[in-house]
């Protein structure tokens, strides 16, 4: 399979993040990209770095304000007295108060929906190549391959239109996604990464064109809490293109198997003429922060039913983080999709 990569990803390697009011030791770590590529290369896999797309195909997902936000905010919290190394939200816009601030404290409250998404020095340059290598392998699909891995650090799909979260900045699939549209009017996004895609939901929920699906741990107790719910189904234009399929905390492969039926149902009635995987390994049964209990080998089958669907398929890395299983984890999978 064709792989696009790079070592872009090093310059945003924060530390920290805060949960539950605490600073921890953050799990999105650049070590997982040493393990994925680790399975790409004993795969024997077809190695590509990004082209450089600038910030036309990024602009037409995020807002520009919010870009800028990404882009300068490291730098005006340097200017803050007493600055720390990231950039971590303090008061955060609500159900009562909505207004734009003009100053970095309120700003990173606005644009930054948790306190899991800290910026550092290099946050921008590496989410732009994050993105370029999900634009450069949606251009291998243009360009006749039937099948391409973006390795994707940071993740995307907890960012929107105008917000970072959960351990993502800019939404690599949503670029992608849009960027193929060009070419296939009807497009499926299937997320089996362990959290919902909320900012992928959001992205595309008044849209008809792409479909959004995505099987992950119930929110009613689980990150990201506020989306995932079966009964966001989308709207306007976009009604009944959005099918959220949550599984109960615990959940193992059958389960997982049963409801990855019903999500392809839903895909094979939308015709699509391409299809884009958001990939997480998060629901990993030995994953620190996973709620499900999915095997090494069911991440294969996931691969295999897929493929079955004979799309042209993009996948974007999301999560997973038990780093030591990341390699055997991948390797299930790319090893299944070619089969
Ligand atoms: C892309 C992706 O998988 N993002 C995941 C975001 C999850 N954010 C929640 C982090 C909270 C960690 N606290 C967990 C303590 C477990 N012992
Ligand atoms: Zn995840």
């Amino acid at each position: 399979m064709l792989v696009v990569q790079s070592d872009a990803h090093r310059s945003h390697q924060p530390r920290e993040i805060i949960s539950r009011g605490q600073a921890i030791p953050h799990w999105e770590v650049a070590s997982r990209a040493d393990a994925l590529l680790s399975a790409v290369t004993t795969g024997g896999h077809d190695l590509r770095p990004p082209v450089t797309h600038g910030l036309g195909p990024i602009e037409a997902i995020h807002d520009k304000g919010y870009l800028e936000f990404l882009k300068t905010a490291w730098g005006r919290w340097q200017e803050l007295p007493d600055p720390t190394p990231y950039v971590h939200p303090y008061a955060q816009p609500n159900r009562r108060m909505t207004g734009l601030p003009t100053g970095i404290q309120g700003q990173a409250g606005y644009y930054m929906a948790t306190n899991s998404a800290p910026i550092a020095e290099g946050t921008w340059i590496a989410s732009l190549a994050s993105a370029d290598i999900a634009l450069t392998a949606a251009n291998a699909l243009l360009s006749g391959e039937t099948a391409a891995y973006a390795l994707c650090r940071p993740p995307g799909h907890h960012a929107f239109s105008d917000l970072a979260g959960g351990f993502c900045y800019l939404n690599n699939i949503a670029i992608a996604a849009n960027h193929l549209t060009q070419r296939w009017p009807q497009l499926a996004i299937l997320d089996i990464d362990v959290h919902h895609g909320n900012g992928t939901q959001s992205i595309f929920y008044e849209r008809n064109d792409v479909l959004f699906v995505s099987l992950h741990g119930d929110p009613s107790d689980y990150f990201p809490f506020f989306a995932g719910y079966a009964d966001e189904t989308g709207s306007g234009l976009g009604a009944n293109k959005n099918l959220n399929l949550p599984l109960p905390k615990g959940a193992g492969d059958a389960e997982f198997l049963v409801a990855l039926e019903v999500a392809l149902k839903k895909i094979r009635d939308h015709k699509p003429g391409a299809l884009l995987v958001s990939l997480g390994f998060d629901g990993f049964e030995k994953d620190p922060i996973g709620c499900l209990n999915i095997t090494n080998a069911c991440f294969g089958e996931i691969a295999r039913r897929v493929s079955a669907l004979e799309l042209p398929t993009l996948l974007v890395q999301e999560g997973g983080y038990d780093v030591p299983s990341l390699e055997s984890n991948l390797s299930s999978f790319l090893d299944g999709f070619n089969n």
